[in-house]
């Protein structure tokens, strides 16, 4: 595949298909956890497959979301503009980001701003779901590193845990495009929280980077979840995990539109992040302690593409 963006239009990058790993969940407890944190130190990066998330609740989601961005303009406005939580098209977050997708991001833990009880109904399902899953993966992830087994998803259970959940719905691209080009649906960026599951259609987009703009695409599976680290779980594990840096293409297959739903599990907002001693051993610590809480403003403050954990780093 190859990419010239309409911001660096000169510039082509080849992007390579390579085998991204997958984890099946159904397998043995304790090679399941060997497998999540080797992909979590290699990659940041892995598919999931019999993750047991029922289909019909993913279906539901996912035929809400659809419906939603199928109305007219006025219609998803009407739920408040994503400032930060809300409907947004082409501009993400508040530093002058652009992108070619329309999104709703909501937030788990308050009530839902899209009115319709079908779609909160939809939304309830969803995202416990998620969650429980999401927990599950952080409590193989503990056994694999040796900390205590609620270490991490204890962060995600909790009643004021700050988690998202975002719809991103990538229509098809009108403007002339030479053939084969394709254009940046969402830019490169890491994400701040602690874990993201994401599923989508089977229109292919998301990319991930191995460093040194060496981009590789991830081939679409409406039967698993994408599981990605985020920046916290890099600053918990002393930077033995990697808060993978990714993004999405738009306009991939001709008059297909791209709808992925995403489950970015966070801490409540005054929980200090902190790594375990077990992981730090008779290594320094990479990172200061901070709560969620400065992680976010800090994160909001900057664009998109920052590294921002480098701030946290001690010197
Ligand atoms: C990236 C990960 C999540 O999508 C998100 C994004 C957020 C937003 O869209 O409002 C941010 C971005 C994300 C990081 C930097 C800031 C904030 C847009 C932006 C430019 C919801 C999140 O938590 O951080």
């Amino acid at each position: 595949m190859v990419v010239a963006t309409e911001s660096n239009p000169g510039r082509i990058e080849k992007i390579r298909e390579l085998e991204i790993p997958v984890i099946d969940l159904s397998g043995k407890k304790s090679e399941v956890a060997r497998l999540i944190v080797k992909a979590c130190e290699e990659y940041g990066f892995f598919k999931l497959i019999n993750h047991g998330v029922p289909h019909h609740i993913i279906k539901k989601m996912e035929d809400e979301a659809f419906e939603f961005f199928d109305q007219p303009l006025p219609d998803k406005m009407r739920v408040g503009s994503a400032n930060p939580f809300g409907y947004g098209s082409k501009n993400i977050g508040l530093g002058g980001d652009k992108g070619e997708l329309e999104y709703l991001l909501l937030q788990t833990n308050q009530d839902c701003i899209v009115s319709t009880s079908k779609f909160r109904c939809a939304v309830s399902s969803y995202v416990g779901c998620v969650r429980e899953l999401a927990c599950k993966i952080l409590e193989l992830i503990a056994r694999g590193l040796g900390v205590p087994p609620s270490f991490f998803s204890h962060l995600l259970r909790r009643l004021d845990s700050d988690s998202l959940l975002r719809l991103n719905h990538y229509p098809p691209v009108t403007y002339p495009l030479q053939r084969g080009h394709t254009t940046i649906g969402f830019g490169e960026h890491s994400d701040p929280q602690i874990l993201t599951l994401l599923r989508s259609n089977g229109v292919p987009g998301l990319q991930i980077s191995l460093g040194n703009s060496n981009w590789v695409s991830v081939a679409p599976d409406p039967h698993a979840f994408c599981v990605n680290i985020g920046d916290v779980l890099q600053a918990m594990t002393n930077g033995r995990f990697i808060s993978v840096r990714h993004r999405a293409m738009a306009n991939t297959l001709p008059d297909q539109s791209r709808l992925s739903l995403v489950f970015f599990g966070a801490p409540p907002p005054e929980v200090v992040i902190t790594c375990p001693p077990q992981l730090i051993k008779k290594n320094e610590p990479l990172y200061r302690a901070f709560t969620w809480a400065e992680y976010k403003s800090h994160t909001y403050a900057h664009r998109l593409g920052e590294t921002r954990l480098d701030h946290f780093k001690i010197a």
